[in-house]
């Protein structure tokens, strides 16, 4: 016997991939979607680095959305992989919402995305997001210059910082997907292991206290969570850079900045372990990690291993 909610219960559901240049606000928009921080966010390009599920389960429905590395030109190995992860993500989904900027003009970047998401064969859905920076009459001429970029099933406007008609993404998707089973469970709300989420808290606290090339050159491991006694728990983290100049930066004076590091990521890391957390965190040089696809792939970015 199975009552509601079983495992084959039917309702609308399916796969939507968050697709668009580096930037857009694709991460913050899932988080806002999923109503739960399960991608980072920052100011610099190229802060995902790998594919991630962010799940919305509802009582007719479920989405699973996927998050993407923002595409762009690349100049490494880094960059390559990221890329070849977004456009793998549209090879298996039922819907590719092309996501983008509504502050910033269309350009020939958005249009090389189109075009893959046009190929991928998937419903498509234009999402301008940042609705929040623009003016009305600014939203609807970017509105008309994003609508030739492909022919869309939908059209939607939205904020994913306020919060503005992310519902309408909800929707606009929902009405694409076929009907199917629920492919998690109802709590779930991100297909990432607890260490990947635990090392991305730390990669964007980095992001968001250095600049220029440090954030980029920056990958985050974590080699162990433990428990240390009752109500604590032992995260041991690794930052790895390329360069000395890059360790001396993170590390900081008297090792202040990754005292730093510790102290803004560890609130996150706690809310997410449901415990008191002791971060032993150390940075590490390994040398232009970046051109070395094996290196990459063990930082569980791009494809991962
Ligand atoms: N004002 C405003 N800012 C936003 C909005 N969405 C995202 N941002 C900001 O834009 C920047 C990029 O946001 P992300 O969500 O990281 O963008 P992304 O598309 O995931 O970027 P990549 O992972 O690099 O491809 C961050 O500084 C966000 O705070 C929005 O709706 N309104
Ligand atoms: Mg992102």
């Amino acid at each position: 016997m199975t009552g509601p909610g079983a495992a084959h219960e039917v309702v609308r559901s399916g796969f939507a991939a968050l697709v668009g240049r580096p930037n857009a606000g694709k991460s913050t928009l899932l988080n806002a979607l999923v109503g739960e921080k399960v991608a980072i966010v920052s100011s610099t390009p190229q802060t995902t680095r790998h594919r991630l599920r962010g799940i919305v389960d509802e009582d007719d429905a479920q989405i699973v959305f996927v998050d993407t590395p923002g595409l762009h030109r690349p100049h490494d190995a880094l960059g390559e992989e990221l890329n070849r992860s977004a456009v793998l993500a549209l090879s298996d989904v039922d819907v590719a919402c092309l996501v983008i900027d509504a502050s910033a003009p269309v350009g020939p970047g958005d249009r090389w995305v189109a075009h893959r998401v046009k190929e991928s064969g998937a419903a498509k859905v234009l999402v301008l997001t940042k609705v929040d920076l623009v003016k009305p009459n600014e939203l609807e001429r970017q509105m008309a210059v994003a609508r030739d970029l492909a022919e869309f099933d939908d059209v939607v406007a939205c904020s994913g910082r306020t919060g503005f008609n992310v519902e309408g993404v909800k929707n606009a998707v929902v009405r694409l997907l076929p009907e199917g089973p629920r492919y998690f469970p109802r709590e779930m709300r991100t297909d990432q292991p607890i260490e990947v989420l635990v090392a991305e808290m730390i990669r964007e606290r980095v992001l968001h206290l250095t600049r220029e090339e440090v954030p980029h050159a920056v990958g985050v491991v974590v080699e162990d969570i433990s428990r240390e006694r009752e109500g604590l728990v032992r995260v041991t983290a690794r930052i790895y850079v390329e360069r000395e100049s890059q360790r001396g930066i993170i590390v900081g004076k008297d090792g202040e900045m990754i005292k730093r590091i510790g102290t803004e990521a560890r609130p996150a890391i706690e809310r997410v372990l449901g415990e008191h957390v002791f971060l032993d965190v150390r940075v590490k040089v390994k040398r232009d990690w970046r051109r070395d696809a094996s290196s990459i792939r063990r930082f569980g970015y791009g494809e991962g291993l």
